[in-house]
């Protein structure tokens, strides 16, 4: 979902040298397969958009899987990217990077400041661990290498099994399922209290916000002002009652929702602190009405 935006977004605004694989052609967990892909192709930037990535579930079921892999990929890629003389490397996280109690919203110093949160542990280590990899690059070689962190992403593309999704999508496709296969006449069962608050960024402003980051930060701009991340949201967030009920609206399921209180909440609240990417120039400008709109228009031409 994010690597797509972001070739869109790059493409449509002149960039013409683009260089990417997918999954299938580069296993970017394996060191050997990261170090020929560089020295074939010697990048001058580096983008990382590659993760595994999923909602609270499988997060919290694939525990080595998400801590393993996403070591691996960012660990292979930066040092890659170091040794191949890459000039400029932006690395993706996530705002689950801050602690589970956190002050809200999240100022980029809060990191590292308590423990995390159970569920998203594996994943937010090694995310903390590559935005460690891009600074001490910078502070022992100088390297131009950044990190910014996006909020709850969705849009185009994402992840629709109910499974291993984020919350949006599956409940954009769990209101759909339920108004067309049972007439409305149906109970939506969603997961934990309902009560927790999510923020949520369009992807194609995540496209958008890189796209500004590549072109006006650098490394000496993001560390010398005392912080290791930058934040990307919206500054804005709903309780999760809230965001099904704009979805049912939207689709216009007219059923009822129950909440399955066995499921987790994770943690209670991430609102990110968007004033520094604001100060520096960036904006998101998809609203999540809009955004949820054209993504379930996005669903219904290619997941029906
Ligand atoms: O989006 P989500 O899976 O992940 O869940 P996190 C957000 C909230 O929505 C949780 C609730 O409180 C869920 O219990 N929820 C309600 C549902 N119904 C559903 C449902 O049908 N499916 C899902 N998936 N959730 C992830 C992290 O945390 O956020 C990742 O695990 C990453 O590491 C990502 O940081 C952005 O927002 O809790």
């Amino acid at each position: 979902m994010v690597g797509s935006a972001i070739l869109r977004n790059f493409k449509s605004n002149g960039y013409n040298n683009i260089i990417y694989r997918t999954q299938s052609e580069l296993n970017l967990v394996k060191q050997n397969e990261v170090d020929k892909f560089f020295a074939e192709e010697n990048p001058s930037c580096v983008i990382i958009a590659a993760a595994k990535v999923g909602g609270i579930l499988a997060n919290n079921t694939y525990r080595a899987e998400f801590i393993y892999d996403n070591l691996m990929i960012e660990a292979n890629i930066i040092n890659a990217a170091f040794n191949n003389k890459v000039e400029k490397l932006i690395f993706l996280g996530s705002s689950c990077i801050y602690p589970k109690l956190a002050p809200q919203p999240l100022k980029e110093e809060y990191l590292l400041s308590d423990y995390l949160e159970s569920t998203n542990e594996p994943y937010a280590i090694a995310k903390i661990a590559g935005i460690k990899l891009c600074e001490n690059y910078y502070r022992q070689y100088n390297a131009n290498f950044i990190s910014a962190m996006p909020t709850n992403l969705y849009g185009p593309f994402d992840n629709f099994n109910l499974e291993t999704s984020h919350v949006l999508p599956a409940l954009i496709r769990k209101f759909h399922e339920a108004k067309i296969q049972f007439k409305n006449n149906n109970v939506v069962t969603l997961w934990g209290s309902g009560q927790p608050k999510r923020e949520f960024l369009y992807v194609e402003d995540l496209a958008e916000a890189i796209r500004f980051l590549l072109e006006n930060i650098e490394a000496h701009d993001l560390y010398e002002s005392g912080i290791s991340q930058l934040n990307i949201g919206t500054g804005e967030d709903l309780t999760i009652n809230e965001l099904s009920n704009l979805i049912s609206e939207i689709i216009d399921f007219k059923g009822s929702i129950e909440y399955d209180k066995s499921k987790p909440d994770g943690t209670p609240r991430k609102l990110m602190d968007v004033s520094r990417i604001h100060k520096l120039g960036w904006h998101h400008s998809t609203s999540l009405k809009e955004g949820i709109e054209k993504t379930y228009k996005w669903y219904l031409e290619n997941c029906n």
